[in-house]
């Protein structure tokens, strides 16, 4: 712990930190909340960057910054109340950035927004606020002038993500391509590559464009109140020009789950058409004055690329022996893989 404390000691008093603890459960970046003497609730949240995933952490922190800053503006142009709880606030370190590297790790300190919530799972009447919110949230971003780097280039590329799988099926580093249902997988996979490919050549062909989009829209990275409003959009790390499909997709794909996303028992896992089509409601209304034709045409067909994409994703960091995503067992990104190759079958079901 105590080294911790003198981390944050970079952002703030550390005579005023009481404790941090452990919080939330990404599978990519550490996070921390600090709780300060004489005060109940955290005060602010430490996380430590996973600079294996984002190795350039000065684009990702002026990203982030151009990102809320732009927000923040506009809220204070339209008299927002609360807008420190509705924006991430990042503190400035004694280095005169928002983060600082001890011993090749990098950190970073933002306010805690006490009174909120997040959820792995949603009623379609909260599905409808987040679509909302994440429409508006594109909608308030489609203006930024400054330049938003691409943070993990072709990030949500499905043309990308297939070639890293076929990278990892032909080194197959750790003999994983031995397992007979591997194999099995990775021909399932391929059968479908040219159909969801299909972003892709459209976007090649021009008809297509990228927005800034926030591209980790799991349900788990919204903050809600006591009253179940949206308060606020976290985890801004993979805010980058993509299809809006990303947006879409991929908090469908994590809250018309009616399963986990690492469930062991497929038969859990549906897609609830009653949370796509409320979310899909609050998304239009919040995206109305930009999407065209057809990105609205698309929209099922992001909800099936989506899982689809994940599975792909699992099983590639599977067969390369596990060094992307964090793992609670050994075959956790493979029971991952299948969980979301069922949730792509339960989406095309549903959908297509
Ligand atoms: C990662 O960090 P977290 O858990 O919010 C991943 C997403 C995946 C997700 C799967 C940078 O997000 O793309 O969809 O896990 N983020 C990165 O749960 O790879
Ligand atoms: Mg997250």
């Amino acid at each position: 712990m105590n080294a911790l404390f003198t981390i944050a000691g970079h952002f703030i008093d550390p005579n005023t930190i009481e404790n941090i603890e452990p919080l939330g459960n990404g599978l990519i970046n550490d996070t921390y909340k600090i709780m300060v003497k004489g005060e109940d609730n955290p005060k602010y949240v430490l996380q430590r960057i996973n600079n294996a995933v984002f190795t350039n952490v000065e684009m990702l922190q002026n990203n982030i910054e151009a990102v809320t800053g732009h927000i923040r503006k506009k809220y204070e142009n339209q008299d927002v109340k609360d807008i420190h709880r509705r924006v991430l606030h990042f503190l400035n370190a004694d280095t005169g950035k928002t983060y600082v590297v001890e011993d090749g790790k990098y950190w970073r300190v933002m306010d805690f927004i006490a009174d909120s919530y997040t959820y792995d799972a949603v009623t379609p009447e909260y599905a409808y606020y987040a679509g909302r919110s994440f429409g508006d949230f594109e909608s308030l971003l489609i203006d930024l002038e400054e330049p938003i780097g691409e943070i993990i280039p072709d990030f949500h590329n499905i043309e990308f993500r297939l070639k890293q799988l076929e990278d990892a099926v032909a080194d197959d580093r750790v003999g994983q391509m031995r397992e007979v249902e591997v194999q099995k997988f990775v021909d399932k996979i391929r059968e479908k590559a040219e159909q969801m490919c299909l972003g892709e050549r459209l976007y090649r062909e021009g008809k297509l464009p990228k927005r800034i989009c926030h591209c980790d829209t799991k349900v788990n990275n919204m903050l809600f109140d006591n009253d179940g409003n949206v308060l606020c959009i976290i985890d801004l790390d993979t805010v980058m020009p993509s299809f809006v499909f990303s947006d879409f997709g991929d908090f469908l794909r994590s809250a018309a789950n009616t399963g986990d996303e690492d469930d062991p028992d497929l038969d859990h896992i549906h897609f609830n058409m009653e949370i796509y089509e409320a979310f899909e409601k609050g998304y239009l209304e919040g995206t109305a004055s930009f999407l065209t034709p057809l990105e609205k045409e698309l929209l099922p067909y992001a909800a099936t690329l989506f899982p689809y994409m994940q599975a792909v994703r699992f099983l590639t960091d599977y067969i390369n022996g596990n060094t992307y995503y964090k793992i609670r067992y050994a075959t956790h990104n493979l029971v991952r893989a299948r969980a979301q190759w069922r949730l792509f079958e339960e989406a095309e079901k549903a959908l297509l």
